[in-house]
């Protein structure tokens, strides 16, 4: 089973501000914590961070025949993007969205998720074992779908 974790604009910052809303561990935590949650389930991954729409478009695109599902956090592009809501459609591999805030107790602008209307499941306000939860979640959904 191979995963891509997909993260959208500004995450590349963790830990360096907003520690009251995104915790205090960096980009490289997060990174660890993926690939050891991944070693211990068994599951190939690749993690790839961008600050650009047209990246996370093609990087969905791209995932096709290369990854059996995607947990993502699209970050700002939650709230704006119908082009990676349509890549994930058109790609049409289980994907599973997170946050790392509790996005349904925040602004009003943040209350509508494009690409989650494409995800099987969402997390969010867990911090970073959001993502953890997501690959555990996507790996259940995978082998239940097998
Ligand atoms: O809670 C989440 O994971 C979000 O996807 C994070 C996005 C935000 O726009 C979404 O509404 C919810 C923001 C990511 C920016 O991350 C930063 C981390 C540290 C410092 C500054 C930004």
């Amino acid at each position: 089973m191979t995963v891509l974790i997909l993260n959208g604009p500004n995450l590349n910052l963790l830990g360096v501000r907003e520690p009251e809303l995104y915790g205090r561990q960096d980009y490289a935590a997060l990174t660890a914590l993926v690939e050891e949650t991944c070693r211990t389930e068994g599951i190939e991954m690749e993690m790839v961070q961008s600050n650009h729409e047209g990246v996370l478009v093609d990087t969905i695109q791209q995932a096709l025949g290369r990854f059996d599902g995607i947990v993502i956090n699209p970050a700002a592009y939650t709230h704006t993007s119908v082009a990676i809501l349509d890549a994930l459609k058109a790609v049409a591999l289980p994907a599973v969205e997170v946050h790392i805030s509790d996005v349904s107790q925040r602004e009003a602008f943040r209350q509508i998720s494009y690409a989650g209307q494409a995800c099987v499941k969402t997390f969010m306000g867990l911090g970073l074992e959001g993502y953890r939860q997501a690959i555990l979640y996507l790996k259940e959904y995978l082998n239940e779908k097998r």
